[in-house]
């Protein structure tokens, strides 16, 4: 489950019924299915299947640019991005640095850094 706030006082949820994460040598890749909306969008689905990338680890599909980089954080990006809960610590809207905040594009879109975003994950029963 993936739980957001932001500063106005508003929570919403995003639920997947499974996810995965492979061994280093297949560069971390992503897998996850099975989202259940709980008001945040599925910002997911973009990075299912993509490799988990670094400042210093550039595993993403966007040749040319390094979107950990860009992107001021770490994560499963794609080219690049509709999640960034590793991003700057920003307070609410960006304003002209966008998208490098701890961003949830299907909920507050690229211009918006989150207060709270966490990420719980459990054993299948
Ligand atoms: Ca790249």
């Amino acid at each position: 489950m993936v739980y957001l706030e932001d500063f106005e006082g508003k929570n919403v949820t995003a639920h997947y019924s499974s996810f995965s994460v492979a061994a280093e040598c297949d560069g971390y890749k992503l897998t996850v299915s099975g989202f259940t909306d709980g008001g945040a969008g599925d910002a997911l689905a973009r990075h299912n299947g993509m490799k988990f990338s670094t400042f210093d680890k550039d595993q993403d599909a966007a040749s040319g640019e390094n979107c950990a980089k860009k992107y001021t954080g770490a994560f499963w990006y794609q080219m690049c991005h509709n999640a960034n809960p590793n991003g700057v610590y920003r307070w609410g809207p960006e304003g002209t640095s966008s998208a490098q905040g701890v961003i949830w594009y299907q909920w507050k879109g690229h211009g918006y850094s989150l207060k709270t975003a966490i990420m719980m994950i459990r054993p299948v029963q």
